[in-house]
């Protein structure tokens, strides 16, 4: 064992997320050594000498594993403001990016800004992110769908890191749209992702995961089908936005190729749910999206619940169809919109979201050998972190042991 500095948490009402996820233990320790933990449980059960240098007081307050918010878009240039005003106004999400807008109004600006610009707008957001308890956010480019521009959102969302106290894991979603440059050939384009932009972002070491868009407004299946099979050869995990405005098979198709994850999904159905359940790909849960869109469908969760999917859920922030920050409201929104319990949203933001991210061994429940990542909460009981609408509760955030 080794002699650096050394924290012990005491009077926690500790949620581990070990096992039932509104467990909650009233009389709980965490001991932290280099970052990680080395015990978490009941006081009475602490090892007699834990050689802790520094003692934290939390008084009794709720304390959770660091939230994990494991779909963002959260590095972009400008807003799009006016497409909202738009849609007040009667038109549909799919009608504004068949006319230019959408993802590529927020293309031609953020292939316009440079990385420090880019990096900058982030944290704004990420200041927001990181005052809810997240400590590890999940960063897609997909905004410059070329090379160049690509490169500039990952090493902005690596620059993240650098800048904050917070772990930031990136995918590469080189296929979010089609380029105006493209002319419409999509085919043509998903080599180019393939064989031009995967290989150089990944050898540059931007690229911790391959994500697309499976959409009849995006890629086909067999498009998307074609960009796993490489991404896989490159040894890189992929999940896919998958079922958000209909149903392609979305889910079946991220099983298939043993996604991490699958995310949005309102238009999944029963068989994507049974492939999803036997390959242990997460169902990422983003009800900000189902809100701005005014989505009436809802993602299949009884489903996910009787075939045993994984439920995560996340912000999905980005600037066009969830422009959110707040992870606290995206668990108060899948409760009240899908009917998930208070259990099943704070696993959501926390073990399964790690999951989601291939990250279930080392964060996102409190148990030994995991990163102390913790967030220590001005409440007592999980339900009382949801059911609260825009109210921010966090006392302090606790990242690898600081
Ligand atoms: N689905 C979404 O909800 C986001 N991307 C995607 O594939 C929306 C991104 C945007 O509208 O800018
Ligand atoms: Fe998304």
């Amino acid at each position: 064992m080794n002699n650096g500095p050394s924290r012990i948490f005491l009077n926690a009402r500790l949620a581990c997320l070990t096992g039932s996820a509104t467990e909650v233990i009233a009389d709980g320790a965490v001991v932290e050594r280099d970052g990680r933990i080395v015990f978490a449980g009941s006081a009475a059960a602490l090892p007699r000498d834990t050689g802790t240098s520094e003692v934290f007081d939390c008084d009794g307050r709720l304390v959770t594993p660091g939230l994990v918010d494991c779909h963002t878009h959260i590095v972009y240039a400008g807003n799009r403001a006016a497409e909202f005003e738009q849609r007040l106004l009667g038109k549909t999400y799919a009608e504004i990016a068949r006319a230019g807008g959408g993802i590529a109004a927020t293309v031609r600006e953020t292939r316009a800004a440079d990385e420090d610009h880019l990096t900058t707008g982030a944290l704004a957001r990420v200041d927001r992110v990181i005052a809810e308890g997240v400590t590890t956010l999940e960063v897609k480019s997909g905004y410059g769908l070329e090379l160049a521009s690509e490169q500039r959102m990952l090493r902005a969302a690596r620059a993240i890191a650098e800048r904050r106290p917070i772990r930031v894991v990136t995918s590469f979603l080189g296929a979010h749209a089609l380029p105006p440059e493209a002319a419409g050939d999509g085919d043509a384009y998903i080599t180019e992702v393939c064989e031009t932009m995967l290989p150089a972002l990944a050898a540059e070491g931007l690229v911790d995961a391959v994500d697309g868009f499976c959409e009849t407004i995006a890629f086909s299946p067999a498009q998307i089908n074609r960009l796993f099979d490489k991404a896989r050869k490159q040894g890189l995990p992929v999940k896919l936005h998958a079922d958000q405005l209909s149903n392609l098979g979305g889910g079946a198709i991220a099983a298939r190729h043993g996604a991490l994850s699958a995310d949005h999904l309102e238009y999944a159905d029963a068989e994507s749910a049974a492939a999803m359940a036997a390959a242990g790909t997460v169902a990422v849960i983003l009800p900000g999206a189902f809100y701005t869109l005014r989505e009436t469908r809802r993602p299949p969760v009884e489903e996910f619940r009787r075939h045993g999917v994984r439920m995560a859920i996340a912000t999905d922030c980005n600037p066009g169809s969830s422009p959110m920050t707040s992870l606290l409201l995206a668990m108060n929104m899948a409760a009240t919109f899908f009917q998930m319990t208070v259990a099943e949203c704070l696993a959501g933001v926390t073990r399964e979201a790690a999951r989601a991210l291939g990250l279930g061994d080392e964060i996102g429940t409190l148990a030994p050998g995991k990163w102390c990542d913790l967030a220590i909460w001005e409440v007592e009981q999980p339900a009382e972190l949801v059911y609260p609408i825009g109210v921010n509760s966090l006392h302090k955030r606790i990242w690898r042991g600081k």
